[in-house]
């Protein structure tokens, strides 16, 4: 139906996986990629993040452009109101009604596995031809073509390869530059290589507004979102000669504020970048003596261990877990396993020193 073609796409230099096997160098143009094909299914992950919301829109706006002819539908759960700025968003079928039957293809963007498409599933499956294009490592290859880069920043990087630079519009661009944004932590996180920066700036120069894109969809909060984050840090104290800083917030004082777990997003990120700080500790109630426990790591304690142990998970610097009981108990808990660490760490420091 549509044929693959392998040539320098712009993303050269990253690993492809394709298919079953692992090529190097192996990838497709778009629109080259699409050419017999009329009508086109796209959707990410559920839960939709910048990447995912960027990509579906990028590649909804790129096909809509270049391809008028072809009916081109974005399947996506709700997408955050900090993502905004993006043009057509109301043409995203939230309900994922179509209908169409069996879509000639569906793009899979941004998810690491078929379940992960929640409602997008069936239509998925219904689909003659599908393809997934994709940055996570852990991509199980569900589709019959799968293009997945795991050292790019994001599906938006690899989506800049796979498109024509010269078709790209400034709305295509827009929603290229969130997923790059949103996935860097702002250029910030150790996937944002010269590459990234490059592709950001070649969607600068399509006239990006970075600076609201930026703003918006990452630093902006709602007045009650600040309030929280205020009394947070506030209210937060340090331990263990000021290496851990722990702030907790419960539900009485949550229903108080009228705040949700989504409007703490950026409380343990505040936490972190206190100076002399190796641990960020952040729990908030969930539950009548349930808790939720979000660590961040600045020096070489693993939270993801800490986290593991009760009975969660995450990454090295980045990890969290549930815990039931109170407060003062939970608090105590993960304090030691930190103090354990931090002593192990100290040891470990001196013996080298005496080497
Ligand atoms: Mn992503």
């Amino acid at each position: 139906m549509y044929k693959k073609v392998a040539r320098n796409s712009g993303v050269s230099g990253l690993i492809c996986i394709y298919g079953k096997g692992r090529k190097e160098g192996v990838t497709m143009k778009l629109l080259e990629a699409i050419k017999d094909v009329k009508t086109i299914a796209i959707s990410g992950h559920v839960r939709p993040d910048g990447d995912c919301v960027g990509s579906c829109m990028a590649t909804y706006h790129y096909i809509k452009e270049n391809l008028p002819e072809v009916q081109v539908d974005v399947f996506l759960e709700s997408v955050a109101s900090s993502f905004g700025m993006l043009a057509n968003l109301d043409q995203i079928h939230m309900d994922y009604r179509t209908d169409i039957k069996s879509y000639d293809l569906f793009l899979s963007l941004d998810c690491g596995s078929a379940d992960r498409l929640g409602n997008a599933q069936p239509i998925f499956e219904q689909a003659k031809e599908t393809i997934c294009i994709d940055h996570h490592i852990s991509n199980t290859k569900f589709a019959k073509e799968n293009y997945i880069f795991p050292d790019a920043s994001s599906t938006c990087e690899v989506l800049y390869g796979l498109f024509d630079e010269e078709k790209i519009s400034l709305q295509t661009a827009q929603a290229l530059y969130l997923g790059i944004v949103h996935d860097t932590g702002v250029f910030k996180h150790s996937n944002t290589s010269e590459k990234t920066m490059m592709i950001a700036g070649k969607l600068l120069s399509k006239g990006v507004s970075s600076a609201q894109i930026i703003d918006e969809s990452f630093y902006q909060k709602t007045y009650l979102q600040n309030q929280i984050l205020g009394r947070c840090l506030l209210e937060s104290f340090l331990v263990l000669d000021g290496k851990c800083i722990i702030s907790t917030l419960n539900k009485k004082t949550m229903d108080f504020y009228e705040v949700t777990s989504e409007d703490l997003d950026g409380v343990i990120d505040q936490l972190r970048v206190t100076k002399g700080v190796e641990v960020a500790v952040f729990i908030y109630e969930t539950l009548p003596q349930e808790y939720k426990v979000s660590m961040r790591a600045n020096g070489n304690v693993d939270v993801s261990k800490i986290a593991v142990y009760f009975g969660g998970g995450g990454h090295v610097k980045a990890a969290g877990c549930s815990l039931k009981g109170v407060m003062h108990d939970v608090i105590n808990n993960i304090v030691r396993h930190i103090d354990i660490q931090l002593k192990n760490l100290e040891t470990e420091e001196a013996l080298l020193e005496n080497k």
